[in-house]
């Protein structure tokens, strides 16, 4: 099938999805880097492509997509004919991929998302807040270790954009200083997709991705300054 595709993305587990999907999917592409330390994504021009003003977003010739479930659903819809990544729209295993799709982007992703900044952002230092996230965190792990215990991918037995969704952000697990080992299914699960090729491709896309090891350090040293900060909870 004809395609134009531009991917606007930076390299973080929201970017993630969507280059791992075009990998996965062995499509050819453009990623365009958006520094969003910058403030790129807020400009005018990339409005037009994502109103929400945030990495990742897609363009494919005049079709614009935002949010990266969306986008992920698309490129599903449109290029996975064999469904290599996905289940046929309308089998019972299509609606058990988009709950557990869902179940990252309305739980999962915007989750880690409030600890990441918490414990790495935040201009404070909050404990209430770090403990109530971190919390709700294991939480959702052991709802996915529940389920890999039995499965070694969340849907039927294969992997899907399901599993791709979810495994961006517990890849990153080590952030929040979670220990995988806690939650042993749902380690070899990540072992087992970060093993595939398409997936060490797509997490070093764009370009300017930064490697695992230059993340630990950025992070550890966000993480050391919120440290030496005081609590500023009110008791
Ligand atoms: N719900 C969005 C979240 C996207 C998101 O939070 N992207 C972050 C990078 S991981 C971003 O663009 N941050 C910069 C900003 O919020 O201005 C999605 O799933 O695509």
């Amino acid at each position: 099938m004809a395609h134009n595709l531009t991917l606007y993305t930076s390299g973080t587990t929201n970017g993630w999805k969507a280059s791992i999907t075009l990998e996965e999917l062995g499509l050819a592409y453009h990623a365009q880097a958006i520094d969003i330390f910058k403030n790129v994504q807020k400009e005018s021009w990339f409005l037009e492509i994502n109103p929400n003003g945030k990495i990742p977003a897609l363009k494919d010739g005049d079709q614009r997509v935002f949010e990266s479930g969306a986008i992920m659903l698309y490129l599903v819809d449109r290029y996975d004919k064999d469904n290599t990544i996905s289940y046929p729209h309308g089998c019972n295993e299509y609606y058990e991929m988009l709950s557990w799709l869902m179940f990252h982007v309305s739980g999962l992703g915007p989750m880690q998302g409030q600890v990441n900044h918490f414990r790495c952002f935040a201009s404070v230092r909050s404990d209430y807040a770090i403990d109530r996230c971190t919390d709700e965190i294991k939480r959702l792990y052991s709802v996915l270790e529940s389920r890999l215990s039995s499965h070694d991918y969340l849907v039927g037995n294969k992997y899907t954009i399901a599993d791709i969704a979810n495994f961006c952000v517990v890849r990153v697990a080590w952030i929040l200083e979670l220990n995988l080992d806690e939650f042993p299914a749902v380690k070899r699960w990540v072992d087992r997709i970060e093993a595939r090729e398409a997936v060490k491709i797509g997490v070093m896309v764009p370009a300017s991705a930064m490697s695992t090891d230059k993340l630990v350090e950025m992070f550890g040293a966000m993480k050391a300054k919120i440290d030496s900060m005081q609590n500023s909870d009110k008791h």
